[in-house]
């Protein structure tokens, strides 16, 4: 066995009705509750931040939602308050089969950074653990499913193939929040980053 899905922040707070809802981000959740029902390995990406998080505009006096701020580690973008720890909005998706999961790993915990990726936060430098558990485990190939395309789906498929995995992305399995091209520039960057774009 060395195939492992990885869905990303299938959450509340990132389909309709959420506080940084996706759109259609709740239409993928049957195909991918398919797709781990086949799987030999599941993990889950839980986006985790603590209330106040330096990501979330409303921590930034006068700034507005979506727009970029400079953090020490680069460009943020700064979002509306989303999936606080042990909020509504922070739970998976009601009809997502969670049961299936291997391993849950949760990612934003740091107020101070960022982190889109399930394997770096935003500095590229702090690893979350992920790496190590799929080396150890034995797995090469991966297989990502999730939101949002343009950030964590992203983030967390192109670090993976910098790891050396084997890396597709499931489009159709995916939807985008799309800001100022995000999304095409994240479709050229995984393309790029040698990610399969099936
Ligand atoms: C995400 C923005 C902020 C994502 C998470 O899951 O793509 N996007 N936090
Ligand atoms: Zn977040």
């Amino acid at each position: 066995m060395s195939d492992a899905l990885i869905v990303i922040d299938l959450q509340k707070d990132f389909c309709p009705g959420g506080a940084l809802a996706v759109a259609e981000g709740d239409l993928i959740v049957p195909g991918v509750n398919a797709l781990m029902a086949e799987a030999d390995l599941v993990i889950l990406t839980q986006d985790w931040h603590p209330a106040g998080h330096s990501s979330f505009a409303s921590s930034h006096p006068g700034a507005e939602v979506m727009s970029l701020t400079q953090m020490p580690y680069g460009p943020q973008v700064l979002w509306p308050d989303h999936c606080i720890q042990g909020s509504d909005g922070a739970a998976f998706h009601p009809d997502l089969t969670v049961d299936r999961a291997d391993l849950i790993i949760r990612k934003g915990c740091n107020p101070a950074i960022d982190s889109y990726s399930a394997f770096f936060e935003n500095d590229h430098q702090t690893a979350t653990g992920l790496e190590g558990y799929l080396r150890t485990r034995g797995i090469t190939r991966l297989t990502m499913v999730g939101l949002a395309t343009d950030f964590c789906v992203n983030y967390s498929a192109v670090d993976a193939a910098k790891l050396g995995f084997a890396v597709t992305v499931r489009r159709d399995l995916c939807r985008g929040i799309d800001i100022d091209g995000s999304l095409a520039a994240a479709e050229a960057g995984m393309a790029e980053a040698g990610v399969t774009l099936a």
